[in-house]
């Protein structure tokens, strides 16, 4: 007898479980408690045992109906819940608090922001490939055939003629071959070297380059220009220097410093005790540039510059290793919540 419990209580219970409808909930009430039901039958039966097994056999199965009546209950409330979670679920509601937002990045904010300083300034902004070919990223650009950039120590090589830029430059040709002067632009993108990656340097960085042309335009515009870029920037009024410098697409070429804002050109380790930081690479477009993209001979002249945006967010923000940009290290961007 108290097997036969034992069976109808795992059997009741787990049919209780599996009911997936009201409907289907009542059918097994019936079975199990109803006028016909396998619970109501033992009970029945009780009159047919010895005297001596009925109080022990009639608590078991008061005890079983009991907790099959529990059980009976908790599935109706489940089955109850889903029915009302279902009709009332509203995908286009927020979701629950706390709701995290994520956070700029801050190499995409600072191309922006520079950007916007140009724009100010009256500059517009073009973009184009990053494979592109070695006409444009080297030829074009008046590099020798043998420059040592060229080779593939230094750059991505995808083909014969083809590479990955290795800087942003390319794009101000496609862009001359396009317009004409007098024309003002910014060209920021996603450049490639191939090279070991340290704490200054990565085979991916961000660049950002410029460029002026129009009848007239010499070194002292070029001047005016990085001073009020670095002072927007930078903020404040901050020092800048020229030192001669060679690149092939430009002539002359010049490195730009500027005041190191750590120390105010004191000296420290930041700017390696100089009192200076280096921002910017820049000069007056070669005529062999001009040549290229079809300008006429000698009736216009232009400033060009390039700057690396990795290398001004870690000055700006005093961060120390160029490869945390390309982590995605949730504590690293989480510091700039906020700040961008
Ligand atoms: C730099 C530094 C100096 C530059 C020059 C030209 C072009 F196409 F006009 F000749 N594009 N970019 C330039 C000049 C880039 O980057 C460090």
């Amino acid at each position: 007898m108290h097997e036969a419990i034992a069976r109808l209580r795992a059997e009741g219970l787990a049919r209780i479980d599996q009911a997936a409808t009201n409907e289907a909930l009542e059918a097994v009430r019936l079975a199990l408690l109803g006028r016909k039901g396998e619970l109501t039958r033992l009970l029945r039966g009780l009159v047919d045992l010895e005297p001596a097994q009925r109080p022990a056999v009639g608590a078991a199965l008061n005890e079983l109906k009991l907790e099959f009546g529990a059980a009976l209950g908790r599935r109706q409330s489940e089955l109850a819940e889903h029915h009302t979670a279902a009709a009332v679920c509203d995908l286009t509601l927020p979701g629950l608090p706390p709701v995290v937002l994520g956070t700029a990045h801050p190499l995409p904010s600072v191309l922006e922001e520079i950007c916007d300083i140009f724009y100010g300034m009256g500059y517009d902004r073009d973009e184009g490939p990053e494979v592109e070919l070695e006409y444009y990223n080297f030829t074009a650009l008046n590099f020798p055939p043998d420059h040592p950039a060229r080779d593939l120590q230094d750059t991505f090589f995808l083909g014969t003629d083809i590479l990955l830029r290795t800087q942003t430059s390319p794009v101000q040709v496609r862009t001359m071959e396009r317009r004409s002067p007098p024309l003002a632009y910014v060209f920021p993108g996603r450049v490639y070297r191939n090279e070991n990656a340290d704490a200054s340097h990565s085979s991916e960085f961000f660049q950002i380059e410029g460029l002026r042309v129009d009848r007239d335009i010499s070194l002292v515009d070029l001047r005016e220009t990085v001073a009020a870029f670095v002072g927007s920037f930078f903020g404040g009024e901050r020092p800048t220097r020229f030192r001669p410098h060679y690149f092939p697409f430009t002539e002359p070429s010049v490195e730009v410093d500027m005041q190191c804002m750590k120390c105010g050109g004191r000296g420290c380790g930041i700017c390696g005790q100089s009192g200076w930081l280096e921002i910017m690479g820049a000069g007056m477009v070669h005529p062999n540039v001009f040549k290229a993209v079809g300008y006429p001979d000698d009736a216009y002249t232009g400033f060009a510059f390039g700057m690396g945006i990795d290398r001004l967010a870690m000055l700006k923000y005093g961060i120390d290793d160029i490869r945390l940009f390309y982590e995605n290290d949730l504590r690293f961007l989480r510091q700039f919540r906020g700040v961008l």
